[in-house]
């Protein structure tokens, strides 16, 4: 192993144990699998298991030791973008899963394929697990972070000293959640799409989704298939537009509540079960003093963030996956490279004003953009410009995109089967399985039953 004495005595805190915390620990792995020398990590997740919002939890509200409840995802729910989108370059599905698999595979698959990669390391010995991050302080003079700890199991407060620090708590947790005038003298459930769990609860029942962005539309489809008597969307700014099915219509914005009865802009009303405000998430770092806190709503680049990683005024503060995304696992990966490669002196960032320049260059640039399609080139040129600063095994961004824009096609085309289309794989070339049901029909988003059950099935006696 090299040896890098200055490196050695560097320390570097990880926020966060999700695809992006793990991206970051995957990239230094990488680098002490070529023979480097890696400087001490650590990484702290307050829940007991990795994975992110990926570790599904049926808990809303607070978890176990009373920290605000991280995930946001719910039963029965599929991927909603193809799995060759996100594939990561260094760890192909087909080795992970050892045979072609659907373009579409439900949460605990994608689950097993993030740990399968991780699995493979040491990573696990870097995590303090049921450890929040309370606070975290700068230190001009020692050019130190020193990080407030919470050790959930032991009720015990520590801190420790940090020369970098790396920020991967996510932005989809903690709800936007508006005020609707009267909506106190609503009967019925009104929750956030964080705290939604699964559509069984509004079988039979009319529900009124507030939102038209990627919530909005997948719980509306996840009330449709399992059996809710209608469902309306209400936008803001525009409609989702798709050619829904009988039971699901769109109408502009609530005015207000009067009891069980919403009234919308275009003057109509209509009396609900429950209400799920798909309005949305806070970039939320009640960890972060004013002068270290990002300060964004969900963009495609959130503005003070150089190659949309370095916090410009104090680069050694560093935010993975804070975009909005249509590309997520290899867009972590590209970001945990550079982050990297800049943490142990592989790479220097030009000065303050530079990289003010540059990051103006990319606000301007996200200005222009008009629809989906150009917001899809705008993150694969993100990731271009990424992938040529580090050693990240490169794939072919292009057909990425192209895959990208022919999902959203496919949406278009129908919302009720985009999900049963298959995608080719840029890291390995292999074309996916059909999934042995439709998605309409497929109800068990178990891991064993997406795997397997249809062979099982197969083998039942024709005469039983
Ligand atoms: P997260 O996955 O949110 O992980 C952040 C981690 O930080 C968590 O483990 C959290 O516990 C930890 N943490 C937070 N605060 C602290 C603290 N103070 N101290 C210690 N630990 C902390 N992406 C797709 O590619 N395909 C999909 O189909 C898809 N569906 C989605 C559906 C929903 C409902 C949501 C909300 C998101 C979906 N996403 C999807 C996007 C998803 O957020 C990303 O795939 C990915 O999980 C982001 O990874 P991350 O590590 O940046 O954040
Ligand atoms: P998004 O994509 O940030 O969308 C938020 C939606 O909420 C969007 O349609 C907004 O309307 C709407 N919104 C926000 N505030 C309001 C108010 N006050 N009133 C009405 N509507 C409002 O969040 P999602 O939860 O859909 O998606 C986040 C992630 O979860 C995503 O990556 C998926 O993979 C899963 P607007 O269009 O701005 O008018």
């Amino acid at each position: 192993m090299k040896n890098n004495e200055n490196l050695q005595n560097k320390r570097i805190g990880i926020i966060g144990a999700g695809p992006s915390g793990l991206a970051q620990l995957r990239a230094f792995e990488a680098l002490k699998n070529q023979g480097e020398s890696i400087p001490e990590i650590v990484c702290f997740e307050k829940q007991s298991n990795w994975g992110g919002m990926w570790n599904y939890s049926w808990r809303t509200g607070v978890g176990k030791y009373g920290e605000p409840l991280h995930g946001s995802m719910y039963k029965y729910l599929w991927s909603n973008g193809p799995k060759e989108c996100l594939e990561f370059s260094d760890y192909s599905f087909d080795s992970h899963f050892k045979k072609p698999i659907s373009s579409y595979p439900p949460r605990p698959v994608l689950f097993d394929y993030i740990e399968g990669r991780i699995k493979k390391s040491n990573a696990r010995d870097y995590i303090r697990f049921n450890t929040t991050v309370r606070w975290v302080s700068y230190d001009e003079d020692t050019r130190q972070f020193t990080v407030i700890l919470d050790d959930l199991k032991l009720n015990r407060t520590y801190s420790e000293v940090f020369d970098y620090l790396v920020v991967a708590s996510g932005h989809f947790s903690t709800p936007n959640m508006p005020y609707f005038k009267g909506i106190e003298t609503f009967n019925g459930s009104v929750m956030h799409a964080h705290d939604f769990r699964g559509a069984d609860q509004f079988r039979e029942r009319n529900v009124l989704l507030i939102g038209s962005s990627y919530s909005a539309e997948d719980i509306a489809l996840q009330c449709y298939k399992h059996g809710t008597k209608s469902v309306t969307l209400s936008y803001r700014s525009m409609p989702i537009g798709h050619d829904w099915p009988d039971g699901i219509t769109e109408v502009p914005l609530v005015t207000h509540f009067d009891g069980d009865k919403a009234f919308f802009k275009d003057g109509s009303s209509q009396e609900f079960d429950a209400v799920v405000m798909c309005t949305g998430y806070q970039h939320k770092f009640p960890f972060l003093p004013d002068e270290l806190r990002l300060k964004t709503k969900n963009n495609l680049y959130p503005d003070h963030l150089y190659k949309g990683i370095f916090f410009n005024s104090l680069p050694e503060l560093i935010y993975l996956g804070m975009q909005d995304q249509y590309y997520t696992f290899n867009m972590f990966d590209t970001q945990a490279w550079v982050a990297r490669d800049f943490m142990t002196g592989r790479m220097q960032l030009p000065e303050e004003a530079e990289r003010r320049t540059d990051i103006n260059i990319w606000l301007e640039r996200k200005n222009r953009l008009k629809n989906s399609f150009d917001n899809v080139d705008f993150q694969t040129g993100y990731i271009k410009d990424l992938l040529a600063l580090s050693d990240y095994p490169h794939f072919n961004l292009d057909k990425v995109s192209e895959m990208l824009k022919e999902w959203l096609r496919d949406k278009e085309e129908n919302i009720l089967t985009y999900r049963d289309k298959s995608y080719q794989s840029v890291v390995t070339g292999t074309m996916a399985a059909e999934h042995h049901t439709d998605w309409m029909d497929e109800l068990d988003d178990s891991k064993e039953r997406y795997l397997h059950g249809a062979e099982e099935e197969e083998l039942i006696p024709e005469n039983l």
